[in-house]
This record gives structure tokens, C-alpha cells and sequence, in this order.
């Protein structure tokens, strides 16, 4: 029987030796230490040996068990730091790899625009103040002198949501609303999209960007537009730009002008850039209407005020010489690159 266990003994630790997984170690301690294991089996067998021999077997099979034991810890421990070692030399970083490229994107030429405008107009003490896209028609219109049955209210050119409610035509009624708050003085530029029925075109587009001005204050004359208006002329497009007005008419001011610059490619002369013009057309203007005043809560007798209206768009495409309005909407990253 000794021989027994000791053939046992080495064939257990054969088995250990050769096992190459954890699951293979654990197979074998199930083998040779389980409840139903060839160590149990042999210890059985004790039975047949005489009183005397039996403690001095059972001894052996507990030192053989315990050698067993240690075998198979000894292996899983060894197994266990191949596996991290091994993990460790396929999870490796290199950290001197160059890194992936950011993909970072591009200010829009609107948005170039808009800033230097608002840094211009900040310059001269204005505020920038925002509202609503969706408007009451009251503000849109009515208060701005464009009485029902005006062709600017016409269905065909604006956006209705409901007969009262509509997407504004102009960013004139956040400046409306100001007027309205009743605090006075007012210096204000109001930025925004507006939307108006128009077909995609390389100039028109049913959705777009304004910027309109205005000042409401005491003793303001036509002087205080044509200054104010000329400083923002030449500081977007030069110091040597030279603006001529002329007589317009729009609904909400008057008198009412457009204003041109001086061609800012040929200083005038006339190019191909202002079709041989010498001027480029700007903006629109004009000395608020008495009646707006009065519409929005200001007394005309008191309070006096200039107020204008640019395109953001238009702006962008002369300031940086783009072809074509549609270019301005696709946003690709190539054409924003270049400005
Ligand atoms: C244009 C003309 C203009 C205004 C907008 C305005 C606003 C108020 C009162 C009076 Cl609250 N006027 N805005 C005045 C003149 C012209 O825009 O051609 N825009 C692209």
C-alpha cells in the first residue's frame, strides 16, 4: 500500500505539473483531494492494515495530501502571474505614439461679421439685445407703422403661424418691445434670423440674419445717423470708405435713406466687385416715425430717434468677397476654413 501511495503521490503531482489552465489544476484537485478522490479512496483501504500500521499510513496519506495541496497552490500561483504577465504584454500602451487629430471646426463668416459689428457698435455704447423668432404680428407690424392691408404683411411673404402669431419678417420688433419697457435713453443693436417666403437663390433665402440699430433719446437729428452710420463704414470696411445716402422710403421711418459705401475693392473708380457703380449698398435707414414713437409708449414731442437695418449675410458676402449666399448654409468645413 505504500507503494500504492506513493505512485499516487507522483501521479498527482505529474498531473499538477502538466496542467496548463486553472481549470486543468482544479480538475485535478477535484481528482486526488475531493470527497470522492484517490486519497479518500486509498484512506479506506486502511481498514485491512493492523492497529499498529494504521496511524503511520494515515500519517504518510496526510503528508501526501499536504504535498499534493501545496503542489496545486503553487501552480495556480504561477499560472495566475503568467496570465497577468501575459495580459500585461497585449494591453501594452505605447505612449509615444503621435496622437489622433482633433477635428476642431470654424467660425462662420456670419458669425466673423456679427462680432466685428457688435464690437463697433459696443464701442460706441450700444447694447446688444436678442428676442423672440416667433412673434405677435402686433409687433412685427402694427406697431411698427405697417397698418393691415400693407403689402409687407402680405401672406405670401411671411411666415404665419396663426393670423396673430407668425415668424418675425425683421429684428424691429425686439426693438419695439425695448421701446415699450420705457427706459430711456435707448442705444440698441438687435441681431437675429428672420424669415420671409423667398426662394433659394444665389442672394435670397427664406431664412436669414439682421442686425438692426436703433437710438431713442432727446435732440437725436439726422446728423447723429449719418455720423454714427459713416463711423461704422469705415471701420468695417476701411478708413478711407466714404457712404452717400439716399432718399428711400420705408414704412416705420422718416425720412428714410439707403446707404452706400465706396467700393471698397476700387476706392470708387468702378469694378467688376460694384458693376462699375464706384458704390456698394449697405443698409437702410431713417429717422424713427413719429407714429412708431408713439405706438410703442414714447412721446414724439420729447424723444427723437434714428434707427437702421443691415443684413448679416449681405455684410459677410462683401466682406469677404463670397459669390454666393448658399455657400453660407452648407456649412462645409472647407469653404468656413478659408475665412
Ligand atoms: C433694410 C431696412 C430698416 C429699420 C430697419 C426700425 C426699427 C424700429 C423703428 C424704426 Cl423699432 N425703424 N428699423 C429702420 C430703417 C430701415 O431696415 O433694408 N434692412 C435690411
Amino acid at each position: 500500500m505504500k507503494d500504492q501511495l506513493l505512485k499516487l503521490t507522483q501521479e498527482a503531482l505529474a498531473k499538477i505539473a502538466s496542467s496548463k489552465t486553472l481549470d486543468e489544476i482544479n480538475e485535478a484537485r477535484v481528482e486526488f483531494l475531493g470527497k470522492k478522490g484517490q486519497f479518500t479512496t486509498i484512506m479506506k483501504e486502511m481498514k485491512n492494515l493492523s492497529a499498529e500500521e494504521r496511524p503511520v499510513f494515515g500519517q504518510l496519506v496526510n503528508e501526501a495530501k499536504s504535498k499534493t495541496e501545496e503542489a496545486i497552490e503553487k501552480a495556480k500561483t504561477e499560472l495566475q502571474n503568467a496570465l497577468m504577465e501575459q495580459k500585461l504584454q497585449d494591453e501594452i500602451i505605447d505612449v509615444t505614439l503621435p496622437a489622433k487629430k482633433l477635428r476642431t471646426g470654424h467660425g462662420h463668416p456670419c458669425q466673423i461679421a456679427l462680432d466685428e459689428v457688435e464690437r463697433v457698435f459696443i464701442g460706441m455704447g450700444y447694447e446688444v439685445i436678442e428676442g423672440p423668432e416667433v412673434e405677435w404680428q402686433e409687433y412685427n407690424f402694427t406697431k411698427l407703422n405697417i397698418p393691415e392691408g400693407h403689402p409687407a404683411r402680405d401672406e405670401q411673404d411671411t411666415f404665419y403661424i396663426t393670423d396673430q402669431i407668425l415668424l418675425r419678417s425683421q429684428t424691429s420688433p425686439t426693438q419695439a418691445r425695448v421701446m415699450e419697457e420705457g427706459k430711456l435713453p435707448i442705444r440698441m443693436i438687435s441681431p437675429g434670423r428672420v424669415f420671409r417666403s423667398d426662394s433659394i437663390d444665389a442672394t435670397h433665402s427664406p431664412s436669414f440674419n439682421q442686425i438692426e440699430g436703433l437710438v431713442v433719446d432727446k435732440h437725436i437729428t439726422m446728423t447723429d445717423l449719418k455720423g454714427t452710420l459713416t463711423q461704422f463704414a469705415k471701420e468695417m470696411f476701411g478708413e478711407d470708405t466714404v457712404t452717400r445716402f439716399r432718399p428711400h422710403h420705408f414704412p416705420f421711418t422718416e425720412p428714410s435713406a439707403e446707404v452706400d459705401v465706396s467700393c471698397f475693392k476700387c476706392g470708387g473708380k468702378g469694378c467688376r466687385f460694384c458693376k462699375n457703380e464706384g458704390w456698394i449698398e449697405i443698409l437702410g435707414c431713417g429717422m424713427v416715425h413719429p407714429h412708431v414713437l408713439e405706438m410703442c409708449g414714447i412721446d414724439p414731442n420729447e424723444y427723437t430717434g434714428f434707427a437702421f437695418g443691415v443684413g448679416l449675410e449681405r455684410i459677410a458676402i462683401l466682406k469677404y468677397e463670397i459669390d454666393d449666399m448658399r455657400l453660407l448654409y452648407e456649412n462645409d468645413i472647407r469653404f468656413l476654413k478659408q475665412f
